[in-house]
């Protein structure tokens, strides 16, 4: 348990994520040839964007878990999409990670959903590693970065390293620490190592190689931050407090091993997590574990639907029997495997700290407390409420393929799903972002063989509520069922909704289902 290392890749879209992703793990040896965000057919796509939408439009959409070794550690990684449209599916990530790696774009700093995403980890106390990347392009001066951090999302934040150059004068990265000059040689596609060379500097090879004022900048930069700077300390880094910053470039893959290396050697092991009996500690000799996130047809062989578990405490064996917090009924585990990306290996045992995939057709939900010994629920994850409604048509004859889709769609948690009381009963699908529709009507082709379309409704909010009776609707609201004939409101607005609230004072409204709502130990 204490060699595990679980951690979750954050930042605003387009940052670099992805394609660090991919250089961790070129570094770490867990790959040979390193995959790009937008490889043409020939070459091959980053390990962790492995849906065909996000393959087609270089974004990442779905989080994706990849496990490997270094130096004695077990490393377990989790890419994010940095779109806002699919922030629930990153948010669930956070709850899985320990600690979580921060990018930022060079030329950009700290960029709005970044900042969101900052405020999640500090409510978790979760310790931030912060890489700066792309300084094979025109970046911000670094000391402007780091001011940026500071001020932006005040944290202290301390520099291990420090960039020399941008653009085409990046050089390499200064290693505070060692005071060793790490000069880099690009490599035409950034698909292997770039070679590097190791310089002091008092070295006049130093200064040749970065020019005269170039080198008299970066030195004056060196005084301010040696004297004005925060330096870098473990326990205030593991307390959140302060965040150690690194540059380089993902794509030219300069700065990445001393990253690596940072990684491995301070982010935090296992922590506990709180129960509604408790602390569970990692060092518990019971199992316990929570499923974060659910994804069918990973795999493409076997069709499956997979949760994914965050491993709390004690030790997880194949075939062990499992209660779910949720479930009356036990169930044995006899499906489990390991994630890098796509790809799957069975696993006989897992501990503390590690994430693992159980498939159970139908017996899992995001959420779901599992757990051997006496009964225990950690905190409900909590769902985002859908913003945008689309009515979602089938554009063939295939209605089998079609309601399972929809059905292990919302089990993903992807969309909620609603029918009308009245008229026809076609799904009326609410997603937390319009980008979601696209990935709904991909996802329904490339993996049920279905075509459908969605057409957007003018709603805007929906909210359950414990009985229909008595209640009158204004405007254009209309009353929905979930697929569990729940009642559920869809308002025209959020005023609308506001005043509904005015005018029901007695009624209570659920922006979440009510058995997800009615969980105890919810924080
Ligand atoms: N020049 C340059 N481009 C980079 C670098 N790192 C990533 N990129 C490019 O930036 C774009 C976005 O990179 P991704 O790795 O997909 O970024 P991401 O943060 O994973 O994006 P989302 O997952 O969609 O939020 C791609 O075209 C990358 O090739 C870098 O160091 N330098
Ligand atoms: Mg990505």
């Amino acid at each position: 348990m204490a060699r595990r290392r679980t951690f979750a890749i954050i930042s605003h879209p387009d940052a670099g994520k992805t394609t660090l992703t991919e250089k961790l793990l070129l570094y770490a040896g867990a790959i040979e040839l390193a995959g790009a965000v937008r490889g043409r057919h020939a070459r091959r796509h980053a390990t962790s964007d492995w849906m065909e939408l996000e393959q087609q439009r270089g974004i990442s959409i779905t989080s994706a878990a990849l496990e490997f070794e270094l130096k004695g550690r077990r490393m377990s990684l989790i890419d994010t999409p940095g779109h806002n449209d699919f922030s629930e599916d990153t948010y669930r990530a956070l709850i899985a990670a320990d600690g979580v790696v921060m990018v930022l774009d060079a030329a950009n700093g700290v960029e709005d959903q970044t900042r969101k995403l900052f405020e999640v980890c500090r409510r978790h106390r979760l310790p931030i590693l912060t890489f700066v990347n792309k300084f094979d392009r025109p970046s911000k001066d670094p000391l402007d970065l780091v001011d940026d951090v500071e001020r932006t999302l005040g944290i202290a934040a301390a520099p291990v390293n420090w960039p020399i150059g941008d653009a085409e004068r990046f050089r390499g990265v200064y290693d505070l620490g060692n005071r060793t000059l790490l000069r880099y040689e690009r490599e035409a596609h950034g698909q292997y190592r770039a070679p590097v060379a190791l310089l002091s500097l008092d070295d006049p090879a130093a200064r040749e190689l970065v020019g005269d004022t170039l080198f008299a900048h970066f030195r004056e930069s060196l005084d301010v931050i040696r004297e004005a700077g925060t330096s870098f300390d473990l326990a205030e880094y593991r307390a959140g407090r302060q965040t150690p910053m690194f540059f380089g470039s993902a794509l030219t893959n300069f700065g990445i091993e001393p990253f690596l290396e940072a990684l491995v050697e301070f982010a935090p092991p296992p922590q506990p997590h709180l129960s509604d009996t408790g602390m569970v500690r990692p060092t518990d000799e019971r199992f316990t574990g929570f499923v974060f996130k659910i994804q069918a047809n990973m795999d493409p062989r076997h069709r499956d639907r997979v949760a994914f578990v965050r491993v709390c405490s004690g030790r997880f064996t194949k075939d062990m029997t499992l209660a779910n917090s949720r479930l009356v009924k036990s169930l044995r585990a006899s499906r489990a495997y390991r994630f890098f990306g796509r790809d799957r290996e069975t696993i006989e045992v897992a501990y503390a700290g590690d994430i693992i995939g159980l498939v159970n057709p139908g017996q899992f939900a995001i959420g779901d407390t599992l757990h051997s010994g006496p009964a225990l629920r950690f905190p409900d994850v909590p769902r985002f409420p859908a913003e945008h409604f689309g009515r979602i048509r089938l554009k063939d004859t295939r209605y089998k393929q079609f309601d399972d889709g929809v059905k292990q769609l919302e089990e993903e948690g992807l969309m909620q799903v609603f029918y009308l009381s009245t008229g026809r009963r076609e799904p009326i699908v609410g997603v937390v972002g319009a980008l979601q529709y696209d990935v709904i009507a991909s996802r329904l082709r490339s993996e049920y063989g279905v075509m459908a379309e969605i057409e957007p409704m003018g709603y805007a909010a929906a909210r359950w509520l414990g009985s229909a009776d008595g209640v009158s609707l204004g405007g254009s609201n209309v009353l929905a069922v979930d697929r569990q004939d729940r009642p559920v409101i869809l308002f025209e607005s959020e005023w609308g909704l506001r005043y509904f609230e005015r005018h029901h004072p007695d009624v209570v409204l659920l922006a979440e289902s009510p058995v997800t709502a009615a969980k105890p130990g919810r924080t």
